[in-house]
């Protein structure tokens, strides 16, 4: 990874061959996803129903599948690129899908600040290089009681944070997601206070599930699902989920996340997926499974993987802890 000023040293001097023409790859993949864009959008209509991923020709290479998947059969990409909460691109189901076609995602850098030895401004391309990707196949639950099965592609968050190197003051991690108001024409609602900004705790951050995610069926992810790096914690309400990441911070300190900023008696810092915590206007007890029209599925504590990350919040209490 590299850890100098961007323009300092080129990957490709530095990674053997193997793994530069898989970043290659990726690259010219996400160079093509960027003007496929709207014909992407247009294409998939055709497939809705079908089950099958459509193919764009945005393929990325080598990825294993993950023994952490569900076995539960993922929702079409229809359903998962059209039925999208992303504000910046506004607050309809579809506005995502219709207004993010043209955002630029292609160069991308993450900074990476506060609590940590390897400070710096990172090219997207360089955080993966040499990274395995894997297809995940994960619960995804909203807040708003719908819920979908999405075969993301991403890496461990963890095998990033360890090469950021956090110092022992480091409790949390912050994540700044992008606010380009020429780009992303719902910042001028005022919907929500800009950028959009969550947290993990570090245990939480260094969970195995805990994903970044760079892709969906096994191509380069939508603009409207996050491209170019979203994170995903199955385990958790959606909204902790932040898309389009620009910004880590390690801290010491509990971060405040946008949603609770906006509304604190209503979302939390944990947002556990919890059928016995209401949200203060509704139930959590049911959810709907998209494309179900009925909210009659019961909702799972920690969302079904209650075995794997419940220990982590032994002895809290979870209704204050919402
Ligand atoms: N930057 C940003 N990230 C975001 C949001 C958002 O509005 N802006 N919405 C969140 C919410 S509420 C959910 S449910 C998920 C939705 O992810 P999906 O559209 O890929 O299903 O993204 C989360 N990440
Ligand atoms: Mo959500």
């Amino acid at each position: 990874m590299l850890i100098k000023p961007p323009s300092d040293i080129r990957s490709s001097e530095i990674t053997d061959k193997s793994l530069y023409l898989n970043r290659r790859a990726f690259m010219r993949a996400a160079a093509v996803a960027a003007g496929a864009a709207a014909t992407a959008c247009v294409s998939t209509d055709a497939l809705a129903g079908s089950g099958q991923p459509a193919a764009h020709g945005r393929k990325l290479e080598n990825v294993k599948s993950s023994p952490l998947s569900t076995s539960e059969l993922p929702n079409t990409w229809e359903q998962i690129t059209t039925y999208n909460n992303y504000y910046e691109f506004g607050t309809d189901k579809d506005s995502p899908s219709r207004y993010a076609r043209g955002f630029k995602t292609t160069p991308w850098t993450v900074a990476v600040e506060g609590e940590c030895n390897k400070k710096a401004v990172y090219h997207l391309e360089d955080i993966l290089k040499g990274q395995t990707l894997e297809d995940r196949i994960y619960r995804h639950r909203c807040v708003e009681r719908w819920s979908m099965v999405i075969p993301w592609v991403g890496f461990p968050l963890s095998s990033f944070i360890n090469k950021c190197e956090p110092t022992s003051k480091a409790k949390f991690v912050e994540f700044t997601t992008l606010a380009d108001d020429r780009q992303m024409p719902g910042l001028a609602s005022g919907v929500l206070p800009w950028p959009y900004v969550e947290g993990l705790r570090m245990d939480e951050a260094m969970h195995p599930l805990t994903i970044l995610v760079v892709g969906l069926y096994g191509e380069v992810l939508p603009n409207q699902d996050g491209a170019p790096l979203r994170v995903h914690i199955p385990w958790k309400y959606g909204f902790k989920s932040g898309k389009s990441i620009v910004k880590i911070r390690f801290v010491e300190k509990q971060p405040v996340n946008t949603w609770q900023r906006a509304a604190a008696d209503e979302y939390g810092f944990y947002a556990n997926v919890n059928p016995t915590v209401d949200h203060p206007r509704w139930s959590q007890a049911k959810e709907r499974r998209l494309p179900s029209l009925f909210t009659n599925t019961p909702t799972q504590i920690f969302n079904g993987y209650g075995d794997q990350v419940a220990s982590m919040y032994a002895g809290m209490d979870l209704r204050k802890n919402f």
